[in-house]
């Protein structure tokens, strides 16, 4: 006989440790379209704790809608080598130009990501960071149906060592500090300088350089990075988040150990 209070049970008791162990972390990264997943997995595999938070059902982001919603991406040649390390399939369409399944593309990327390390959260909102002594050390979470739902229910706070905004274009981590921190961010106007329409040679040129601290403990990558420091959009070429993950692992792993 198959009884109800056990499956109850067991996702209570899982959801809830799972939680918990979500407190403290050495990164959180907020946001899980492809950037933040490819952050997440360079970073597990270096043995650092990473939280992940996705304020949909599932995570993806802009990717398994390929371009107007041909479940399909472009690559460029110089992230095919991280193409390969997700064992994502790809042909070459054109020289230097590679095409994978975006359905294919997401599920690798996540299924690498958690098999790595990365506790995954869906359905929860980042809606503020904790912001210390000037210092980015973690961030607001809250249920997004009680967010949706518009009900006046406080949140709970998370702590980290870094914290990762992977929201895309919206930027919205990024976007809340400097609303509500009265701070100046680490780009040329001191503010988020904005999004430019597409040039996709330009935009996946400079984002490696946008992919950096924002402020002390905040970090951008993928879209959100090209938004902050005012490049380009790119459309469906997706090598530059992939790119723009792996470097921030890196920059940020260089850190961490270093401490
Ligand atoms: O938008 P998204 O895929 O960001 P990305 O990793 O990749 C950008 C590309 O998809 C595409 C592009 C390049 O080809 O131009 O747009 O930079 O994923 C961002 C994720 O963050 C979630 C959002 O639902 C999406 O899945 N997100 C946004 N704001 C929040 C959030 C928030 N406040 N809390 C939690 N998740």
């Amino acid at each position: 006989m198959i009884d109800e209070r056990i499956i109850t049970m067991g996702i209570i008791e899982k959801g809830m440790k799972k939680l918990l162990d979500a407190i403290e972390n050495d990164i959180i990264i907020v946001g899980g379209g492809p950037s933040g997943l490819t952050a997440g997995y360079y970073l597990a595999k270096k043995g650092f704790k990473v939280s992940l938070f996705e304020k949909t059902l599932r995570v993806g982001g802009g990717m398994p809608g390929g371009g107007n919603g041909f479940p399909f991406i472009v690559v460029q040649k110089e992230a095919k080598d991280i193409m390969e390390e997700f064992k994502i399939k790809y042909e070459e369409y054109k020289d230097g130009y590679y095409i994978a399944d975006s359905i294919e593309s997401i599920s690798k990327l996540t299924s690498s990501a958690i098999d790595a390390g990365v506790s995954i959260f869906n359905l929860i909102t980042c809606e503020d960071v904790v912001l210390i002594e000037n210092k980015v050390c973690g961030i607001v979470i809250i249920s997004t149906a009680i967010l949706n739902a518009g009900f006046h229910v406080d949140p709970l706070s998370i702590r980290s060592r870094f914290v990762i905004d992977a929201t895309g274009h919206a930027a919205e981590v990024t976007r809340t500090l400097v609303k509500k921190g009265g701070i100046k961010l680490n780009t040329p106007t001191g503010d988020i300088i904005g999004e430019k329409p597409m040039w996709a040679d330009y935009a996946e040129n400079s984002i490696l350089e946008n992919t950096r601290e924002v402020f002390p403990g905040l970090w951008v990558c993928g879209m959100a990075a090209n938004a902050v420091f005012g490049s380009p959009r790119m459309g469906p070429i997706f090598g530059g988040m992939l790119l723009s993950g792996r470097e921030v692992a890196s920059k940020i792993s260089k850190i961490l150990k270093e401490k």
